[in-house]
């Protein structure tokens, strides 16, 4: 609804006269009952918020387009990847985990991603996370994981952090929980951007083809611009600069333009390799390595529309593993069990009753028919006699479809048991994925795992949960239970025999996709700056680099020259911290605050090994600022531009020293 050129009315639709004073008796007498619309206001007012989403409350969505790469019959009879090109409008939500709604991006932990696909067989929901495994082994433990990584009830503290002591209690008592953490403290717990994550249905799925045939699928988003991470130190800093860091990010490129792509993967098992591997495949703390089961690529989502309206979107978005449709089906993963219980029972008080499903956000593209009357908020007016199945009055419509007809049916899995509550000895190994996980990565990112978990047991208070946490992590690297033991002044612990097997190079984010699209760069200038980069701005630009001038002022800055450019940012209002790189230019006028600033701001970027680049005229700050090799770049010859986007993509310059 767009108000362009309208009168405003109440919401019975009567034109309202005036909107700022309530209707009194006198004009410094009381408010009188009569007025209607002062009431209506009000109470629609009190009445604004809904309760967010018990985990997951802070998101981020937005619309898109899915294409198939391929006809994927033979595997599926998902309609959606039914045919080349084939294009299924989505509508998809970012989100963090543990913080609440009004929480800042950059926090430590796993991001949830959520798509709902407006196939033309009904909705299918694919909601994962940009972590490949999970905490837990059962549903039945996730209300206590979830308490345990909220703020702590006595006090709520600390808001969207597991750096506390229930945390790490439940972890180190939950051995299971080790390879999820081990992601956890990685760079994938702070990403740079919410387009460049990788995203992972976690659980092991079936796909089921016209013929019946099943296989166990998992689902991989792969992001065109690769996956990339903030540094810790960095993280924190733009929580208090700018807490809505990527979701301007993610909306900010949709406005431009620059459309987030991610391609969809997914790797197969046949039926018969169940047991193939020394773990089981219904263990969601486990992957499956890309280098034993390879991904196969199926198509493209592009995310091309912001929302509208925040509330009415994204806020009201309801997703849920167990939306399907015919060839997408479930494995007796004992996790994916529990949520497919948990899902919709949770719309039902967040958005206040059974009929969720008839918001705009929620609805399938394709018509609804069945039995289902009333409840709160109900929008549809069924028309008609008969509300049940099995009538002879209707002729018994709204009627079942066989399976021939499009009709859902469930893959018939044979199963058998007593009724009992124990878990197959199969899931007990907690530790070789993690020891993989850890001997995947490079050198760099190994560090800063260590460091992030000296960081996270260092805050807990409990000298108990920190002995426990050293004795856990002892199992998967002593260098990790050495750093932890340093840095919170507890012995180190004897070193163990670890049987280091498989590496999985995909793990690691060295061997990414680079790509200097989008990059952002910080140009620091001043009134009478050289000319010349007037234009390499312009060409950075055009190459698909954002470039923003950070000035003394706000608005037009002159150069040397002629020229002039605009500048975005002041002194007050920029900082490294929320760019990929700095471009030191200066300019004739600049004063004492400026020329410290722009130090500064050199070695916080530096430090935080973001490429920098320097005018010639500002070479003497390289050492004055304590700057080193690599990336970094004084631009004394004509034409750096190759470079600059070389340097770009590269993201981070890891083998830097810092001192
Ligand atoms: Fe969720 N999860 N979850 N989860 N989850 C929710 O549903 C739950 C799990 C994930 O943008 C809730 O509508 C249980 C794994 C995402 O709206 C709730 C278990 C994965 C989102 C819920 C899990 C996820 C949610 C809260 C263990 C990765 C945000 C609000 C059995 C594959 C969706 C809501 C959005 C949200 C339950 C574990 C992903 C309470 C019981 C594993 C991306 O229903």
């Amino acid at each position: 609804m767009i108000n362009d050129g309208e009168f405003m009315t109440t919401n019975q639709g009567l034109k309202v006269s005036e909107d700022e004073m309530s209707l009194k008796a006198g004009t410094r007498g009381p408010t009188i009952m009569d007025d209607f619309h002062f009431r209506e206001k009000m109470t629609h007012f009190d009445h604004e918020r809904i309760p967010e989403r018990i985990v997951h409350a802070r998101g981020q969505g937005a619309h898109g387009i899915f294409e198939s790469y391929q006809d994927l019959s033979e595997i599926t009879m998902a309609d959606f990847l039914s045919e080349k090109g084939k294009r299924t409008p989505l509508f998809c939500r970012f989100s963090t985990v543990a913080g609440s709604r009004g929480s800042a991006d950059t926090v430590r932990d796993a991001r949830g991603w959520a798509v709902k696909f407006y196939t033309q067989k009904g909705n299918y929901d694919l909601v994962s996370n940009n972590m490949p495994v999970f905490f837990i082994h059962d549903g039945i433990k996730f209300p206590d994981f979830v308490h345990a990584v909220k703020p702590e009830p006595h006090n709520e503290i600390p808001q969207a952090a597991s750096a506390h002591d229930t945390f790490w209690d439940f972890i180190t008592q939950n051995q299971e929980a080790a390879h999820m953490v081990m992601w956890a403290m990685s760079d994938r717990a702070i990403p740079r951007s919410l387009r460049m994550m990788e995203g992972f249905g976690v659980h092991t799925y079936r796909m089921v083809n016209k013929q019946g045939k099943s296989r166990f699928v998992k689902f991989h988003w792969k992001p065109l611009l690769g996956t990339h991470s903030l540094v810790w130190d960095e993280a924190q800093k733009i929580n208090g600069k700018n807490p809505d860091f990527h979701r301007q990010d993610l909306w900010d490129s949709i406005e431009m333009g620059n459309y987030p792509e991610y391609e969809l993967g997914i790797q197969i098992l046949e039926n018969e390799d169940e047991f193939k591997f020394d773990f089981d495949i219904l263990d969601a703390t486990k992957l499956w390595p890309e280098e034993l089961v390879p991904v196969k690529i199926i198509g493209k989502m592009i995310l091309n529309k912001n929302p509208d309206n925040f509330f009415a979107e994204t806020e009201q978005v309801a997703f849920h593993p167990g939306h399907v449709v015919p060839g997408i089906d479930f494995t007796n993963d004992p996790l994916l069990q529990g949520r497919l219980f948990s899902y919709t029972d949770t719309q039902l008080i967040r958005l206040g009753g059974p009929n969720f499903h008839e918001i705009p956000i929620n609805r399938p593209i394709v018509a609804i028919h069945n039995n289902q009357r009333d409840g709160y908020n109900r929008q549809d007016i069924n028309i008609g006699q008969t509300s049940y199945h099995r009538n002879g009055l209707n002729g018994n419509y709204p009627r079942t479809a066989s399976p021939e007809e499009g009709g859902y049916h469930h893959y018939e899995e044979k199963v058998e048991g007593y009724k009992i509550r124990a878990r197959s000895d199969s899931f007990d190994d907690h530790f070789t994925q993690a020891i993989m996980f850890y001997n995947s990565l490079s050198k760099p990112e190994q560090k800063h795992l260590r460091d992030a978990f000296s960081f996270e047991v260092s805050k807990c208070k409990s000298e108990m949960v920190q002995k426990n946490t050293i004795e856990m992590f002892n199992n998967v690297d002593h260098d990790i239970a050495r750093d932890i033991a340093m840095a919170v002044g507890l012995p180190v612990p004897k070193k163990k025999e670890i049987k280091v097997g498989l590496k999985s190079p995909a793990l690691s984010q060295e061997n990414t996709r680079k790509s200097y699209k989008t990059r952002k760069i910080m140009a620091i200038l001043s009134e009478g700056f050289d000319e010349k980069y007037v234009d390499l701005i312009k060409e950075l630009k055009s190459s698909g680099v954002q470039v923003e001038v950070l000035s003394t002022h706000l608005g037009e800055i002159k150069s040397s020259g002629e020229k002039t450019v605009k500048a975005e940012q002041t002194l007050l209002t920029g900082h490294p911290v929320l760019y990929d790189a700095l471009y030191v230019i200066g300019g004739k006028k600049q004063d004492k605050e400026f020329e410290s600033k722009t130090e500064e701001f050199l070695m916080e970027a530096f430090k935080h090994y973001k490429p920098v680049f320097l005018a010639k005229e500002k070479s003497s700050l390289f050492k004055k600022a304590k700057l080193g090799e690599p990336g970094v770049l004084v631009d004394d010859t004509e034409n750096n531009i190759e470079k600059i986007l070389e340097m770009l993509s590269n993201h981070r310059f890891w083998d830097r020293k810092i001192y």
